[in-house]
């Protein structure tokens, strides 16, 4: 059994969880199943709500595991058609920009899960039914095995593990490791890619770019990449 109790959860050196946690996840499931894809819209919002919060509360937030998360992944089980995952790693702006005008392409946050997930911030405390939004471990400074960082391995590893045809990652070209050995691309999904189902990684390296018009005309030339102007 156990009691509420007067003295506040342990402080953490990273950013409590995101003010109405529970409700951000409800109304983007919503979203994503009634008004984004409706092909969806048998997904029972409510008890993914539930399936989401039960898998961090009242446990400690530096033991969380990839079992903890079971129940929200079977919930939120989605088919991804072949030849459509985007990868990304350090270039969250520009890959989502791409899935964007791509409809037809997903990254992770694309997906249900993804979705419903994407910027949030969440932990509990073994002593407490509440969700702590003081404070919840910092990856470095405390634990690994946090509830967001166990999270987004679990949901990458499957995202990867699905993946099948040619396949896509849009890499930073701009930035020292380009491919990190220690992201989750380069860490979880890249060894989670079934070679009998995935036929190709297409990398995209991409550099940053200068000058005015130059980003708009790329976005252009991603809807129409055979166009005279976006083919030198
Ligand atoms: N993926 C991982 N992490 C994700 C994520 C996601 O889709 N979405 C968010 N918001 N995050 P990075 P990476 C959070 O170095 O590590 C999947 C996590 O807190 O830029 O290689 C996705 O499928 C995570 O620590 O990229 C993609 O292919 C950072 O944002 C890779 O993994 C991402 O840090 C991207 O992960």
């Amino acid at each position: 059994l156990m009691w509420p109790r007067a003295t506040p959860p342990r402080a953490w050196n990273g950013t409590g969880s995101t003010p109405h946690f529970s409700e951000i996840v409800l109304g983007r499931c919503f979203t994503y199943t009634q008004l984004l894809r409706p092909e969806l819209g048998h997904a029972d919002c409510g008890q993914i709500g539930k399936a989401f919060t039960n898998a961090f509360l009242s446990k400690d937030p530096c033991h969380s595991s990839e079992q903890d998360y079971q129940l929200l992944l079977k919930l939120t089980s989605q088919t991804i058609p072949c030849h459509s995952s985007v990868f990304w790693s350090k270039s969250t702006q520009l890959a989502h920009l791409y899935t964007r005008v791509r409809q037809d392409m997903f990254t992770l946050e694309d997906t249900l899960i993804g979705y419903i997930a994407d910027g949030l911030n969440w932990c509990g405390d073994a002593g407490s039914y509440e969700m702590n939004y003081q404070s919840c471990p910092h990856w470095r400074k405390d634990c690994i095995n946090n509830p967001v960082s166990v999270f987004w391995d679990t949901v990458s590893k499957r995202f990867a593990e699905n993946a099948c045809g040619e396949v896509q990652v849009v890499l930073n070209g701009s930035v020292s490791n380009t491919f990190d050995k220690n992201s989750t691309f380069g860490r979880v999904e890249i060894h989670n890619l079934h070679p009998g189902k995935v036929s190709v990684l297409k990398a995209w390296v991409m550099h940053d770019i200068g000058g005015v018009y130059r980003p708009i005309k790329f976005l252009q030339c991603v809807k129409s990449p055979e166009d005279s102007s976006c083919r030198k």
